[in-house]
């Protein structure tokens, strides 16, 4: 039985979810399955060199949904899909 009191995450395709696994692996530059502030800014600036620090760090926290200090794939996952 699906909980119906929790939001679960779109589910995306298989293909989808495997294009979105190459673009977090590539930008996972240490290779832990987790993208910490760091690793997201260089990711951001390779999309838009301008972008700010703050403005980095504020896009990090949007996605860092359960405030641990790193994105996890499965955030990343929703994020990709939510925008
Ligand atoms: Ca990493
Ligand atoms: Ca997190």
């Amino acid at each position: 039985m699906r909980d119906r009191t929790t939001l679960d995450y779109v589910k995306p395709s298989a293909e989808e979810r495997g294009r979105l696994r190459e673009d977090f692996d590539f930008n996972d530059l240490n290779h832990d399955g987790r993208l910490t502030l760091g690793e997201f800014i260089r990711f951001m600036r390779s999309l838009d060199e301008d972008l700010t620090a703050e403005q980095c760090q504020i896009g990090f926290d949007e996605i860092d949904t359960n405030r641990d200090g790193v994105i996890e794939f499965e955030e990343f996952v929703a994020w990709s899909l939510g925008k």
